[in-house]
């Protein structure tokens, strides 16, 4: 029993006191995604919460941002680029090619618009999902991880190294996949957005 009166919410109070909000929030996220990428949805939340629970950050709050990440996923490109307009956010280069790329700042938007999600780490971990940012918190980082290495990613280039380096070292981890996705990019002749060469140059700076 939890004294009622304890001034530190425990991350388990949190869980079983919100354990219906996670449920309601599980179906509303089920509702607007795919099949394939609802069950990705909750693998990147499993993920994510067991590297919080490796690293010392929370496991609700990486649970949380791993469920809503994707959460703006599945609206069509037409809509991605009238919400971004509607929200005034700026469209550059590489959103205007490719605006599936709007769907972790839409994600973000939606988190706390529709979701209701006051959490600004969780917030700008939906954010920053698909780019990365420099110097990222642990809890960006991981849901940026555990995007990549969930299992039922399709085999991807560095995937078995991403997945060590993942529960060995977030830095490297960051490092090995911001690799991968640059190669993949630069393969695909896909315009980068400055912010993943920016995440790019600050993982790999240390690097000989
Ligand atoms: O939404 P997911 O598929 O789960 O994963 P994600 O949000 O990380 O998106 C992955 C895709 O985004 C992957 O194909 C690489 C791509 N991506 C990441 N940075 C850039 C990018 N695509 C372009 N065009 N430019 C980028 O800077
Ligand atoms: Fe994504
Ligand atoms: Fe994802």
């Amino acid at each position: 029993m939890y004294l009622k009166n304890e001034a530190k919410v425990t991350d388990e109070q949190q869980l079983h006191t919100d354990e219906s909000f996670l449920q309601n929030l599980t179906a509303e996220i089920e509702d607007v995604l795919d099949e394939r990428r609802f069950r990705h949805t909750l693998s990147v939340a499993h993920t994510a919460a067991c590297l919080a629970m490796r690293y010392e950050e929370s496991p609700y709050r990486a649970y949380l941002a791993g469920l809503l990440h994707d959460c703006a996923k599945c609206l069509k490109s037409k809509k991605k680029l009238e919400l971004a307009k509607e929200y005034g956010l700026g469209i550059n280069a590489a959103e205007e090619e490719n605006p599936d790329l709007l769907h972790a700042k839409l994600g973000s938007i939606l988190a706390k618009e529709k979701y209701k999600i006051d959490d600004e780490e969780v917030l700008s971990a939906i954010r920053y999902h698909t780019t990365g940012k420099p110097d990222m918190t642990k809890l960006e980082k991981i849901i940026y991880i555990a995007d990549y290495i969930e299992i039922h990613r399709k085999p991807l280039p560095l995937l078995e190294k991403a997945r060590r380096a993942a529960f060995a070292d977030l830095d490297e981890a960051m490092q090995v996949i911001l690799e991968s996705t640059l190669n993949f990019l630069g393969k695909k002749g896909a315009m980068i957005d400055p912010i993943t060469y920016e995440t790019y140059n600050y993982y790999n700076k240390d690097k000989s």
